[in-house]
């Protein structure tokens, strides 16, 4: 009987961990629009770190504004305080317990970061890894640039910055969790509803289920 009830409160408690799947990949690899198809589908909550530091950097009074701006700008990334915190608020605030990360973590900073204060308080499911050509990545950012997405690093001269960061400091990070059994490696460079059908199969694998409306 005791057994029993330790066994389901065990069980209520793992269900209240948040669980989150990391989002990685070149910039302009795709993670933003398929994480967009995936929390659609799977009602996962999408938390863009770039998003959250935009948004952050437009914050009025802001201490961070001004080396947010520098770091996006420049392609370098941002201590993991102020990310750490501000996706914690963002879980926090949505009420809700699945969580798609994009963009984060991306570098050693960042990794030591979110497992000194949150590994403990999430359950890491996966990490998708976008997978596409530099060529092809600053293809995309610089047509969405020209077409109008107002981003300060939506051109050649961060895109060679951002690359070199991309492949500096989050190769290694993704190669951690390789090591780990951890990565569903994903070709982006097909169009968005084929990497989607991708993404489905990996989602699939591991037993998520689609919302049903
Ligand atoms: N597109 C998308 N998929 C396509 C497809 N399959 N076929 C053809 N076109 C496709 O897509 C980019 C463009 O490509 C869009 O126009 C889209 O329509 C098209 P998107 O889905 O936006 O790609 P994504 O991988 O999200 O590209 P993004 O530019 O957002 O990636 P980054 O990783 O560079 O940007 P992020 O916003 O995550 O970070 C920006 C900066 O913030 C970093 O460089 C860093 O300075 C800072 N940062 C930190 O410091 N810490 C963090 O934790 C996160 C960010
Ligand atoms: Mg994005």
């Amino acid at each position: 009987m005791l057994y029993r009830t330790l066994q389901s409160f065990s069980k209520y408690v793992n269900k209240m961990v948040p669980e989150v799947v990391f989002v990685l990949g070149a910039p302009g690899a795709g993670k933003g629009t398929q994480c967009t198809y995936i929390s659609k589908e799977y009602g996962f909550v999408h938390l863009s770190a770039g998003d959250l530091l935009r948004e952050e950097r437009q914050r009025p009074g802001s201490e961070y504004g001004e080396m947010i701006e520098e770091k996006i700008r420049n392609g370098q990334i941002v201590p993991v305080e102020v990310t750490c915190s501000l996706l914690h608020k963002a879980m926090q605030k949505s009420g809700k317990s699945r969580f798609l990360i994009d963009g984060f973590p991306r570098n050693k900073d960042n990794l030591e970061g979110w497992e000194r204060t949150m590994s403990d308080k999430t359950k890491l499911l996966f990490v998708l890894f976008f997978e596409c050509s530099q060529s092809m990545c600053t293809e995309r950012c610089l047509g969405r640039g020209a077409a109008g997405s107002g981003r300060s690093d939506d051109n050649l001269d961060s895109l060679k910055k951002r690359f070199n960061t991309y492949l500096n400091d989050t190769m290694p990070i993704i190669q951690h969790y390789e090591a780990q059994g951890l990565v569903r490696k994903i070709d982006a460079e097909k169009c968005p509803d084929e990497v989607f059908e991708k993404v489905k199969e990996a989602f699939d694998e591991i037993g998520l289920k689609t919302i049903v409306c």
